[in-house]
């Protein structure tokens, strides 16, 4: 998906307020996606690999938090299973509707429902493959253990879950280090100080990372059977759940 160069935070803003998923964001996503999160091509098109592997007849994939459809469209091209919906999810009216906009009618491919709403409040039935790429880290921490719970029981036996979040680290020289390593990143793509900086202070109470051990727990007192990291670069890491 081609956009606009994210410039977003490359002038001072005299205040800078909370993040938040808008018109100008949804402008430049794809690029901002792409230089702010390690490996997100990788994953990308690891959750359509394991789509493949995992999807079932009769069964649902869920993309939530599926802003312009990247990890959508990577499973649409794996899914060989027959009678197999993907439901994508997202509560930004912008992102649902470009991503509404940009989706083609592919009649060989699994049919694509795109929803604006809040993951907390939707039913999830018949789940074959569930994704949270990035998503669960901008859901309130009082209220990720019972969306966890609700994934799971919406699952069907032999489902997957694959999360994917930023992490933090209670180690205070590994934290230090691996945020430290994440500004390398980014000042490698082409972002400035203060660009990084800017953000940093947009996404402050926004976005909230938990370390590994945290999302294990939760996952595996969600009713998860089996819990482990298959990626990690720097802070940035995806975790696989099996049902
Ligand atoms: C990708 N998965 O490209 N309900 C629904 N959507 C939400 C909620 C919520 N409660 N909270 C946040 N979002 C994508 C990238 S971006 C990650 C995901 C990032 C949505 C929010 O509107 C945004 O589109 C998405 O979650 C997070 O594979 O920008 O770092």
């Amino acid at each position: 998906m081609h956009s606009r160069k994210d410039s977003l935070y490359a002038n001072p803003l005299g205040e800078i307020t909370a993040f938040k998923f808008d018109d100008s964001v949804v402008t430049v996503f794809p690029d901002m996606i792409q230089r702010s999160v390690p490996g997100y091509s990788a994953i990308i098109s690891a959750i359509g690999m394991l789509a493949g592997r995992f999807s079932q007849d009769n069964s649902v994939c869920y993309d939530l938090g599926c802003s312009l459809g990247a990890a959508t469209l990577a499973m649409r091209q794996q899914i060989s299973a027959k009678h197999c919906r993907i439901v994508a999810v997202d509560n930004s009216e912008s992102m649902v509707k470009r991503f509404m906009q940009s989706l083609t009618a592919d009649a060989d491919k699994p049919d694509v429902e795109i929803q604006c709403a809040d993951i907390r409040h939707i039913d999830i039935e018949r789940a074959s493959v569930v994704v949270l790429n990035f998503t669960l880290q901008f859901v309130p921490v009082e209220d990720r253990h019972a969306l966890l719970k609700k994934i799971y029981a919406g699952m069907l036996p032999g489902a997957v879950l694959i999360l994917s979040e930023k992490l933090a680290f209670d180690d205070e020289r590994q934290q230090a280090l691996q945020i430290d390593m994440h500004h390398h990143f980014k000042k490698m793509q082409g972002y400035s100080d203060l660009e990084i900086s800017q953000k940093r202070s947009a996404l402050e109470n926004v976005l909230l990372a938990e370390s590994f051990a945290v999302h294990q727990q939760r996952l595996l007192m969600a009713g998860f059977n089996s819990v482990e990291l298959w990626f990690q670069y720097f802070n940035f890491a995806s975790m696989i759940a099996l049902k």
